[in-house]
C-alpha cells in the first residue's frame, strides 16, 4: 500500500519541486495575464513544467494553484471558478505524478489583505476564501495542502482552520521570512511553530523569502523550536535587479550544498521558490536523497505566543506573572469605557502591567448589559498590536471566548475549564478548534473540593478528556484554587498541597489567581505576598496577579532564585543591576500620559487610532494650536515609532497602526490649518514618488504650501514620473514638488529631473521627504529642498520669485 505525505514526510528526504511562474512565462505567459487561467486554456504547458520537475527528482509537484482563491481570480474576472481552476490544476498535476509515484501538494497563497485590525478583512472571510479553495483541492484528491509565502500569522491561523474544516487532508504551513529572521508582521520561528502546532499540521516550512544562506538561522531556529518536519525551499538568491530584470544568482550546486546542511540541522522536505529551476531541483535530489531525516524528540512545556513572541512556562522554569488589570471587575472607570466602546484605559493598562513585568495578560470584559462579543473584540484588536506579551481569553461566555481565539493572532490562553461536564463539553473543543492553551480549575459539578487529593482527581479528569480531545497535556495549566483565609484558614494548606500533588502525579503546570486569599483582611497586599511565596515553594508556575504590586513581582523574583528556578540567580541579578539595586515604584497608571501633547505622542506610539481623534479635540479645546499638535506631539511620536521600527523593536503591524492614527490625525487637523484662500503665488504639482506610499509628510506639505496662496495639484502618493510630467504641463505648474521616504524610492526625484531637462520644460523641481538630504538634492540637480514643511513653503516661494 502506497505511504501517506504523513507517514512519507517522517521517515525520508523528500524533495519538492520549484518555481512555477518563471517556467510558465517561458511558455508565454503574457505578463499580467492569470497564471492559474492556463490550468484551463494552456494545460500542456502547466503539465509540461510539472513533468521537468518530476524528470529533475522531485517527490512532489506543486499545483499550479498559488492564487486560486476567489479573492486573487475576481481580479482577472474568474472569481466565480475557484472550484474549476483548483479541480483542473490538481488533476493536472495528479496525472503527471503518477507514472513517477509522486506526490502532488495543493498550493494556497496569501490573500494579500491584512485582517484587522491591521486590514479591513474579518476572520470570518478569510476563513470563507481559504475554505472554498482548500474544499476544492481536498475533493481533487491532492495529497496535502501548503500553505505558502505566508507572512501573517493570523492569516495563517484562518487558514489553518480552514483547511481543517474543508476534509481529512495533511496540511502544511511555509512562511516566508525576510533578512531580520522575522516575517514581515514579525513573527520569529519559534513563535510561528508555536502557533501552527496546534491548528493540525503534519509539517511547517519556510519557502520563497530570501536566499538559502540568509535562511540558515531561520531553518536552525525552527528545527530547534518544534519536533514537527520541516521543509525548506528558499529563492535561488536574493532578488537583484539587473537592467530591469530580477535575477537570482545561487547556482544548483550551491543550494544543493544548503539543502544538505538544512538536512543536517533536521529539514526534511528540501526544494527551492522563486528563482529555481528544474536544474536547482536535480542538483539538490542528487545531494540529499539517500540521507535519513533527523529525529527530533525535545520536550517542550507549556508554550503560548503572541504574534511576535512566546512565553514559556515550564515545571522547572522561572515563574510567570499574568497580569490581572485588564478586569473590569470593581473598577468603575474601565467599565464605563467598556460600556463606552472605547480602549484608551484598557490600552494603558495593557503596557504599564508589560513594563512592570506581566509576561502575560488576562482580558476580560465581563460588564453587565454590554455585547460582550463585540467588546472583547475591540480589546484584543487594541492589545495585541500594542504589547508583545501573549494573552489570556478570561471569559465564562463560550461566544466570547470564540471569537477572540479567532481574532487572535497568537496561541492564546483560555481562562478557563473546570471539571463540569457542560465546561468540557464546550470549552474544550474551543481550545482544540483554535489551537489554544487552558487554565483548568480543580473544581466541578459539587464544587472546590476540600482535599488536595480531590482536587488532584479533578485535575486528573481534565487532563483525560483533554488528550481524548487531542489537546496535548502540556497545554493544560491547572489552577488548584485558593479558598479566602479569614473564611477557611483550612483552605490554604490544602491549596499548597495540591500544586504539589498536581505537579507530581501528573506533570503539569499551575497557576493561581493569588489575591482571592486576602478578602476581608487589612494590608491585603501582606497577605498576598507572603502566600505567594509559599505557593512558589509549593511549585507554583504562574499567577494572575497585579504586576503593578511591587511586592508581589519581587516575591516572585525572589522566589525564583530560592528554589532553585532562576539558575545562579541570573535574572534575579540582571533585574537589580538594572534597577540600580533599587526597586523603583510602579508608576500609578493614572499618571502615565498627563498632558493633552503627551497623550497625543502616546497616543501616534501605541497606534490608538480610534481614539486619537478625541485627544486632539481635547487639545484643541485647551488652546493648543494645531501646528504646535502636529511639532510637539504627531510628529515627534511618529518618528519614534520610525526609531523603534529601525531598531527591531517595532514591527510593521505597529508601524501600520501608527501610519494610520497620524493620518487620521492629519485628517483632523487639516481644516484647521487650512487658512482659507490667499493671493496666488504660484502652483505646485505634488506627489509622493512611485513604489512609495508615504504621504503623511507631503500631506502637510500640501496644506502649508495652499495656505500661502500656492495652487496645489496634490497627485497623491506612488506616482509615476511619466503621470507628474503630464500634471505639469497642463497645469502649467512653475514647481514640481516631490517626496520620498526611502532609499529605494527616492531614485524617482532622480529620473524626473532628467526628463524635466530633456524635455525642457519650464519648470523648477523641489525635493523633500524623510530619506532626501540636502546634498542628495544637490547631487541629482534639484531646483530645491526643505527639511520640513515650513521650509517647503519658503524655499518655495524662492522658486517662483
Ligand atoms: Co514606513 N518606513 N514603511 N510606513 N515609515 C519609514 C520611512 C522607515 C525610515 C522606517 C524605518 O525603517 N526606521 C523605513 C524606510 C527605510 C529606508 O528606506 N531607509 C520604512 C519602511 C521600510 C517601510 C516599509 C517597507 C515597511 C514594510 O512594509 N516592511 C513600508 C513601505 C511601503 C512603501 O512605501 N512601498 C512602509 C510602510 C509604512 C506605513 C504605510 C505603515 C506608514 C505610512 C503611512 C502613510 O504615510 N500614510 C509608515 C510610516 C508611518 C513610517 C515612518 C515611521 C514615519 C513617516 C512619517 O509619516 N513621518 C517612517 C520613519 C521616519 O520617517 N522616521 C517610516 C512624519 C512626517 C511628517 O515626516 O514624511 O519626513 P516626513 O515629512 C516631513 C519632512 O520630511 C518634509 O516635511 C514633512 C513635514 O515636516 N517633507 C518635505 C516631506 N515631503 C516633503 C516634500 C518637500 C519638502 C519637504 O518638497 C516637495
Amino acid at each position: 500500500m502506497e505511504l501517506s505525505f504523513r507517514e512519507r514526510v517522517k521517515k525520508e528526504i523528500l524533495v519538492i519541486d520549484g518555481a512555477m511562474g518563471t517556467l510558465l512565462q517561458q511558455r508565454g505567459l503574457p505578463p499580467g495575464w492569470c497564471p492559474e487561467e492556463w490550468n484551463l486554456s494552456r494545460p500542456e504547458s502547466v503539465q509540461e513544467v510539472h513533468k521537468l520537475y518530476l524528470e529533475a527528482g522531485a517527490d512532489i509537484i506543486t499545483t499550479n494553484t498559488f492564487g486560486a482563491i476567489q479573492l486573487k481570480l475576481a481580479d482577472y474576472g474568474l472569481g466565480h471558478r475557484v472550484r474549476e481552476i483548483n479541480l483542473a490544476a490538481a488533476n493536472l498535476a495528479k496525472e503527471a505524478a503518477r507514472p513517477y509515484g509522486a506526490m502532488v501538494a495543493g498550493s494556497v497563497g496569501p490573500l494579500g489583505k491584512f485582517l484587522q485590525p491591521l486590514g479591513t478583512m474579518t476572520f470570518d472571510e478569510a476563513y470563507g476564501q481559504f475554505f472554498e479553495q482548500c474544499r476544492a483541492l481536498v475533493e481533487a484528491g491532492v495529497d496535502f495542502i501548503l500553505f505558502e509565502t505566508f507572512g501573517d500569522i493570523g492569516e495563517m491561523r484562518a487558514a489553518l482552520i480552514a483547511a481543517a474544516d474543508a476534509g481529512d487532508v495533511p496540511v502544511v504551513a511555509s512562511f516566508t521570512f525576510d533578512e531580520t529572521g522575522r516575517t514581515f508582521t514579525g513573527t520569529d520561528p519559534e513563535t510561528a511553530a508555536v502557533v501552527v502546532e496546534r491548528l493540525g499540521v503534519s509539517a511547517i516550512g519556510v519557502n520563497c523569502s530570501v536566499g538559502p544562506r540568509e535562511l540558515v538561522q531561520v531553518v536552525q531556529k525552527l528545527t530547534q523550536s518544534t519536533n514537527l518536519p520541516v521543509l525548506v525551499s528558499p529563492n535561488a538568491g536574493m532578488p537583484e535587479m539587473v537592467e530591469g530584470r530580477t535575477v537570482f544568482r545561487e547556482t544548483p550546486a550551491a543550494m544543493a550544498d544548503y539543502a544538505v546542511r538544512f538536512v543536517e540541522y533536521g529539514a526534511s522536505v528540501l526544494g527551492g521558490c522563486c528563482g529555481t529551476t528544474p536544474e536547482h531541483i536535480k542538483a539538490i535530489h542528487q545531494s540529499v536523497k539517500g540521507l535519513q531525516p533527523r529525529v527530533r524528540s525535545r520536550q517542550f512545556g507549556l508554550r503560548v505566543a503572541s504574534r511576535v513572541k512566546t512565553v514559556s512556562i515550564a515545571p522547572r522554569g522561572i515563574p510567570v506573572a499574568i497580569g490581572e488589570r485588564l478586569n473590569p471587575t470593581g473598577k468603575k472607570a474601565l467599565q464605563a469605557e467598556i460600556k463606552e466602546g472605547k480602549t484608551e484605559i484598557t490600552r494603558r493598562d495593557a503596557l504599564a502591567q508589560v513594563e512592570a513585568g506581566a509576561a502575560i495578560l488576562d482580558i476580560n470584559v465581563g460588564v453587565g448589559g454590554v455585547d460582550q462579543v463585540a467588546a472583547m473584540e475591540r480589546a484584543i484588536h487594541a492589545v495585541q498590536v500594542l504589547v508583545d506579551a501573549p494573552l489570556c481569553i478570561d471569559s465564562t461566555d463560550p461566544r466570547v471566548i470564540e471569537q477572540a481565539l479567532k481574532i487572535y493572532h497568537g496561541k492564546a490562553i483560555i481562562n478557563s475549564v473546570n471539571g463540569e461536564e457542560k465546561s468540557l463539553q464546550t470549552i474544550l473543543p474551543l481550545a482544540k478548534r483554535y489551537g489554544a492553551a487552558l487554565i483548568g480549575l480543580t473544581l466541578d459539578e459539587r464544587g472546590i473540593p476540600p482535599t488536595a487529593e480531590e482536587r488532584l482527581a479533578v485535575a486528573r479528569k481534565l487532563t483525560e478528556r483533554a488528550e481524548a480531545m487531542g489537546i496535548p497535556r502540556q497545554d493544560l495549566m491547572i489552577d488548584c484554587l485558593v479558598l479566602t483565609v479569614s473564611a477557611q484558614p483550612e483552605g490554604v494548606p490544602e491549596t499548597l498541597r495540591a500544586i504539589t500533588l498536581v505537579k507530581k502525579e501528573l506533570g503539569l503546570t499551575t497557576s493561581l489567581g493569588v489575591s482571592n486569599v486576602s478578602f476581608g483582611l487589612p494590608n491585603r497586599g501582606l497577605i498576598n505576598a507572603a502566600f505567594f511565596a509559599m505557593a512558589l515553594a509549593a511549585g507554583l508556575d504562574a499567577a494572575i496577579l497585579n504586576p503593578q504590586e511591587p511586592r508581589m513581582m519581587e516575591t516572585l523574583r525572589a522566589s525564583a532564585v530560592l528554589t532553585g528556578r532562576d539558575i545562579r540567580a541570573e535574572q534575579y541579578i540582571a533585574r537589580e543591576q538594572q534597577a540600580g539595586g533599587v526597586q523603583a515604584p510602579a508608576k500609578p497608571v493614572e499618571q502615565a500620559a498627563a498632558t493633552p501633547l503627551e497623550i497625543l505622542y502616546q497616543a501616534v506610539l501605541s497606534g490608538d487610532k480610534d481614539n486619537i481623534v478625541s485627544y486632539i479635540e481635547t487639545a484643541l479645546a485647551e488652546g493648543l494650536s494645531p501646528m504646535e499638535l502636529l511639532d510637539k506631539a504627531l510628529i515627534p511620536g511618529i518618528e519614534e515609532v520610525g526609531r523603534r521600527y529601525g531598531a527591531g523593536l517595532y514591527f510593521l503591524p505597529q508601524l501600520m497602526m501608527a501610519g494610520e492614527t497620524m493620518t487620521r490625525s492629519f485628517e483632523r487637523l487639516r481644516p484647521e490649518l487650512a487658512r482659507g484662500p490667499a493671493k496666488k503665488v504660484g502652483t505646485v504639482v505634488l506627489a509622493t514618488v512611485k513604489g512609495d506610499i508615504h504621504d503623511i509628510g507631503k500631506n502637510i506639505v500640501s496644506v502649508m504650501l495652499a495656505n500661502h496662496g500656492f495652487e496645489v495639484i496634490d497627485l497623491g502618493k506612488n506616482v509615476d514620473n511619466e503621470e507628474i510630467i503630464k500634471a505639469a504641463m497642463e497645469h502649467r505648474a512653475q514647481i514640481i514638488g516631490l517626496s520620498a521616504l526611502m532609499t529605494t524610492t527616492m531614485v524617482h526625484m532622480a529620473d524626473l529631473i532628467n526628463r524635466v531637462k530633456e524635455q525642457g520644460l519650464n519648470c523648477k523641481v523641489m525635493v523633500g521627504g524623510a530619506a532626501v538630504t540636502a546634498q542628495y538634492a544637490r547631487e541629482i540637480g534639484a531646483d530645491g529642498y526643505a527639511v520640513d514643511a515650513v521650509e517647503a513653503v519658503s524655499v518655495a516661494k524662492s522658486l517662483v520669485s
